[in-house]
């Protein structure tokens, strides 16, 4: 279900944030990022997911109008490593150490932060884009601010990064001699060698045996009741791994994959080693997040996808990555 649904809708039908430009006219000049080099350790566990065919797409009929997840299609994958967990601030603190990088986000000066985590003075609140209110453009908000300026990471080693753009993703992934996981390969390792399941752990709902996911309950956007234990983002070791060690597939943040997005991609996508439309607009972004709720936004599905242009980001996306190709 999305509010307003219906018709094909761009990634503010999700529970993503507006893209950039939704924010720019609000926004200071962008300043120059840079990027060193220096040998890397990916700090970040791998597991294998082995070679193999399954059905990709939605087939329980949950399919959001607009988001291209049908129809389902067989697609062969090779073998590949991909992280147990999305990369994690611990992490990505020693890329930026190492390289001295400077994410998009500090780069334009702000970034996408829901409105019940902004920790910022008023004067750095740039504004919210009217159909998605809860979203506020803060200045100050990047990775090391998750809320803005009076917020920080200190307690949050081990959470997933987020505020970091498609562009940021691929930064690190060159430093670490990863990749972006291709869409295909995301939501093969999301199910976890589960045949045509909802979620990574099967069909149940979540809730109805305990949370399993972070996710919203309450009334979206405004009253959170947490029951899942947390309003933003959890550690990424958070409630159990699927069938092939991967944590929080669905969940928790967006995953920045490696493919434009085309909701037609799948009508014509080769069945061998799918790549995504040679060009395109936006990304692809999987998983859900700690905003998806079923009344709202339920893409916390491994079939669900969303989007948004390269050089966004927010305080709920981030990225796991995969043996370079
Ligand atoms: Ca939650
Ligand atoms: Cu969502």
């Amino acid at each position: 279900m999305t509010v307003g649904g219906g018709g094909p809708c761009g990634p503010e039908c999700a529970c993503g944030a507006p893209s950039r430009s939704a924010f720019v006219a609000l926004s200071p000049t962008r300043t120059a990022g840079a990027a060193g080099t220096a040998a890397a350790t990916h700090p970040i566990e791998q597991v294998s997911v082995p070679a193999g065919v399954f059905r990709m797409g939605d087939s329980s009929g949950d399919e959001n109008p607009g988001d291209g997840e049908t129809p389902v299609h067989e697609v062969e994958l090779s073998a590949f490593e991909i992280d147990a967990t999305p990369v994690t601030n611990d992490a990505f603190a020693a890329f930026v150490d190492a390289t001295g990088y400077v994410t998009e986000a500090e780069s334009f000066g702000f970034s996408a932060v829901f409105h019940l985590a902004v920790a910022a003075d008023a004067d750095d609140v740039l504004g919210r884009p009217p159909q998605t209110p809860w979203w506020v453009g803060v200045r100050g908000a990047d990775w090391r601010h998750p809320g803005g300026r009076h917020s920080d990471i200190t307690d949050l080693s081990d959470h997933p990064v987020v505020h970091v753009s498609h562009a940021d993703a691929e930064a690190y992934c060159s430093w670490a001699a990863r990749a972006l996981p291709t869409e295909a390969q995301w939501e093969y390792a999301a199910r976890g060698g589960l045949a045509a399941q909802k979620y990574p752990w099967g069909q149940a709902e979540p809730g109805i045996e305990g949370w399993a996911v972070n996710i919203w309950q309450g009334d979206f956007p405004s009253v959170n009741t947490q029951l899942d234990g947390y309003l933003t983002t959890a550690p990424v070791r958070t409630f159990a791994p699927n069938g092939y060690g991967l944590w929080q597939a669905v969940g928790n943040v967006w995953e920045w994959c490696a493919d434009w997005f085309d909701p037609a991609y799948y009508a014509a996508s080769p069945r061998a080693h799918p790549t995504g439309p040679a060009t395109g607009a936006t990304r692809v972004l999987r998983g859900g997040s700690y905003l998806c709720h079923d009344s709202y936004c339920n893409r916390y599905r491994n079939s669900a996808r969303s989007h948004n242009t390269p050089d966004s980001s927010m305080g709920n996306a981030g990225f796991r990555t995969v043996s370079a190709r």
